[in-house]
């Protein structure tokens, strides 16, 4: 054994060393850079901007300060006010975060990760090298990396815990629907189970390499197969499953079983980018629709033809009544969206030309669940909302795509719906003189409004 090989690998950790080095010292200058047009931008704002010459990065357009900005992604979404709402007011903030600058610096931190491990291994060649010059082993592995488990699998089950931890102030809080009671038992019991597995799987895992660890006075015995281990190791899972499975389609098959008889039916519209939804008025039936039937004017292709859609409703908010059953009727004008409720667990599909339909019964008011995420600690607790949202990804302003709910007593849903007017009513009625309509105060919530976006639509 000479020592050429060991030199020759001693002077490859040393060239990727070098080369770390040199990768990670443009990143400082790039900072400096990065720094020195933060501050062109700061002076920018404060009044300069007539004297600053052109920006440096194709594209890069300089605002005057205050300047109002029509980004394309911005246009309304369908009409929805909430939506609209939702939109950052300021879209820079965004792009000062990201930019070209800070995704070199990732590459090249990512670079000179890559080459550091370059280097571990580089070095691992050399001690192994450093063992066959000197004739004894440098480093007894077979003595380490036992303990390098262990240690290993301590922080990992350590780290698990945390993360669960710290992260379930994300879970949502108890479900507001009454079914929703059964999918978070299941929920519940699927995750206690499988934690249970895993813990044992992995402390399995990592401590019989350490029990059975190399030992140079034993001999490993041959095990090659064993019938009662392969059906204890077969069946105890497919049991586990089974009683999952078949818990599992049992709440599935209650919550899509066809609504209880008198069930109040809701028709929630989906289209890019909003929804609409549909009330039946005293007759408490819905009028026909027809998908031929939309046009600028008939937005849900409403049958107007039908005398029981006269007296229907259009709104752009939910309601709901507190503790009574309510059927969701869907459709889709042209592409499939998702009708998503994370707090009553519900969400289905919401497919053009297949009307699906998700039953429920809120249980809790909007008021009360904003005491419950109050005690949890939810920021903005007094101002948050019920919502729907689209959980199919459908377009370009998907992400913006929900209806505000309101769950409330029987007497203030009352109340709300005697304030609607049916839609063919006021669709029939002789426009108003503008200027005075423009004076008149906004009604308490949006259905008005919505009235006229449906008759410009
Ligand atoms: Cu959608």
């Amino acid at each position: 054994m000479t020592l050429k090989p060991l030199l020759s690998r001693l002077l490859v950790v040393l060239m990727i060393s070098m080369a770390g080095i040199a990768l990670a010292a443009p990143t400082q200058k790039h900072d400096a850079k990065a720094d020195a047009k933060a501050a062109k931008t700061e002076a920018n704002e404060s009044g300069k901007a007539m004297e600053m010459p052109k920006a440096e990065v194709p594209g890069e357009v300089l605002l005057a300060p205050g300047a109002d900005v029509k980004f394309p992604d911005e246009s309304p979404s369908g009409g929805s006010d909430v939506a609209t709402e939702a939109v950052d007011p300021n879209p820079n903030s965004k792009k000062e975060e990201g930019g070209p600058m800070h995704s070199a610096i990732k590459w090249i931190l990512f670079i000179v990760l890559i080459l550091f491990v370059g280097v571990l291994l580089q070095l691992n060649n050399v001690i192994g090298l450093l063992g066959e010059v000197s004739g004894k082993a440098a480093v007894n592995w077979g003595k380490w990396n036992p303990r390098i488990m262990l240690i290993f699998m301590l922080g990992f089950l350590f780290a698990t815990i945390w993360e669960m931890d710290h992260d379930s102030q994300w879970f949502l809080p108890e479900s507001a629907a009454e079914h929703g009671k059964d999918i978070d038992y299941m929920f519940d019991m699927t995750t206690w189970f499988i934690l249970i597995v895993f813990f044992i799987t992995q402390f399995a895992l990592f401590y019989f390499p350490y029990k059975y660890r190399h030992n140079p006075e034993k001999r490993a015995y041959f095990y090659a197969h064993n019938d009662k281990l392969e059906i204890i190791w077969t069946v105890i899972p497919a049991i586990a499953l089974a009683v999952m499975i078949t818990g599992g389609l049992k709440v599935w098959n209650a919550i899509t079983a066809p609504p209880p008889p008198g069930t109040q039916n809701i028709e929630v519209y989906a289209f890019q980018f909003g929804w609409k939804a549909r009330y039946p008025g005293v007759d408490k039936e819905l009028g026909k629709h027809n998908f031929r039937l939309i046009n600028g004017e008939n937005d849900l292709g409403v049958d107007w033809t039908d005398g029981k859609s006269h007296d229907d409703i259009i709104t752009q908010e939910i309601h709901l009544p507190v503790n009574v059953l309510v059927n969701f009727k869907y459709r889709a004008k042209d592409v499939i969206h998702s009708a998503y409720m994370p707090y009553f667990r519900s969400q289905i599909n919401v497919v053009p030309g297949v009307p699906t339909n998700f039953w429920l019964k809120p249980t809790i008011t909007t008021s009360e669940m904003r005491e419950i995420l109050q005690k949890k600690g939810r920021k903005n607790a007094a101002v948050w909302d019920y919502y729907m949202f689209c959980n199919k990804i459908c377009g370009s302003a998907h992400y913006n795509m929900k209806i505000k709910m309101v769950v409330e007593t029987q007497a203030e849903y009352d109340k709300w719906l005697n304030a609607q007017k049916a839609t063919y009513v006021s669709m029939n009625e002789p426009e108003a003189p503008a200027a005075p309509a423009e004076t008149t105060p906004a009604p308490a919530d949006s259905t008005k409004k919505d009235k006229k976006i449906a008759l410009l639509n």
